[in-house]
């Protein structure tokens, strides 16, 4: 008798990942997965970037959370589109619901859709879904051990945000040690200090992301 094999959940999300690649590439929309601690800041910079980018690019977001639609209020404030997972419990969001998600979304209205992941510095680098590339954001009170601890996040991304600049003078954080750390892991990591407070930083943040933005809509 023929065996019936089932594949994997990390492999079945990654031909979901590529599948939602295509999709999106053929529409021409940019998603960027948004991965961090919770309270690193990350629905914070989102609205930050939102209110500097809209002009320029249409914008819709989706919000992860285990519950509630707390940032996804935020963003709907600000006249949005944005949909709300929420994972019920699942420290990760996963290719299939992405995939999900996306017809709820006008896609060829949108040029650029940002996922803020369940807060987690383990679990959603492990699950890719569908993203052009991955922005992790490390926030300066969380503390400066975090690359050397949770490598996956660091290794996979494009950017480091070392967010909550402004709280520099206030922590012991050797931000030189985090830099070091992170690109010795991903040579590949372009690292920024940002608040989405003060804005410090957020220029040289910013041109990084629009030209990184516009060589996938090509
Ligand atoms: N000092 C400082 N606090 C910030 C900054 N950005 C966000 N916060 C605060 O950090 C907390 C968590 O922010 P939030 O954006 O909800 O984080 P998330 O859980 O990663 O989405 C909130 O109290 C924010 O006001 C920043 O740049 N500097
Ligand atoms: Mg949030």
């Amino acid at each position: 008798m023929e065996i019936k094999v089932v594949k994997q959940i990390l492999e079945w999300n990654e031909d979901c990942s590529n599948e939602i690649k295509k999709d999106l590439k053929e529409k021409k929309v940019c998603l960027i997965n948004v991965l961090g601690s919770p309270g690193a800041g990350k629905t914070s910079l989102i609205m930050k970037l939102i209110e500097k980018l809209r002009e320029e690019y249409r914008i819709g977001v989706i919000e992860g959370d285990i519950a509630g639609q707390i940032d996804a209020e935020k963003i709907d404030r600000l006249g949005l589109p944005v949909v709300q997972l929420q994972t019920d419990g699942a420290c990760h969001i996963e290719a299939m619901s992405i995939q999900h998600i996306l017809p709820m979304f006008q896609l060829e209205d949108l040029d650029v859709l940002f996922v803020e992941n369940i807060g987690n510095l383990v679990c959603p680098a492990e699950f890719n879904i569908g993203e052009n590339f991955r922005i992790a954001m490390l926030s300066v009170p969380e503390g400066d051990d975090k690359v050397e601890k949770y490598p996956l996040m660091f290794a996979t991304s494009e950017a480091l945000v070392i967010h909550k600049a402004d709280m520099l003078p206030y922590f012991e954080f050797d931000r030189n040690r985090v830099k070091e750390k992170a690109t010795d892991i991903n040579p590949h990591l372009t690292v920024f200090e940002v608040s989405s407070r003060t804005e410090e930083g957020l220029d040289a943040f910013l041109a990084w992301l629009i030209e990184r933005i516009n060589k996938e809509l090509q």
